[in-house]
C-alpha cells in the first residue's frame, strides 16, 4: 500500500487477469477521495441545521459493532452515538449560529 499526501479527486485503477489458457478479464476500480465533511453538517449541504439533528437522533445508541456505523456522526470519537455526542453537537450548533448571524 502507498499513500498520497494530499491527494484529492478520483483515479481510476483498471485489473486485467489472464488464465493459462489465455483467457482474459478485466475491471475497473474507481476511487474517489472527498475532503472530510464539516463535524456536524451530516447531510453536506454547508449547513449546521435542525436536519443534521435529526440525523444525529436517527443515530443514536449505534456504536462501531452496528452494520449501518457511520463514524462521521461520533463527534467524540469513543465509537458509540450517544448523549455526549448531542452535547457536541449542541456546542457546533450554537457556534455557527452566532458565526453566521447578522450583526
Ligand atoms: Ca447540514
Ligand atoms: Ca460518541
Amino acid at each position: 500500500m502507498s499513500t498520497v499526501a494530499g491527494f484529492e479527486g478520483s483515479t481510476v485503477i483498471q485489473f486485467t487477469a489472464i488464465d493459462a489458457q489465455g483467457a482474459m478479464g478485466t475491471g475497473l476500480m474507481i476511487i474517489a477521495v472527498l475532503p472530510p465533511p464539516e463535524a456536524g453538517d451530516f447531510d453536506g449541504d454547508g449547513r449546521i441545521s435542525l436536519q443534521d439533528f435529526f440525523l444525529l437522533a436517527e443515530k443514536q445508541g449505534l456504536s462501531d459493532t452496528h452494520l449501518n456505523w457511520n463514524p462521521v456522526f461520533d463527534l467524540d470519537g469513543d465509537s458509540k452515538v450517544d448523549l455526549e455526542d448531542f452535547f457536541r453537537f449542541a456546542d457546533i450548533f450554537i457556534a455557527n449560529q452566532r458565526s453566521t448571524a447578522s450583526p
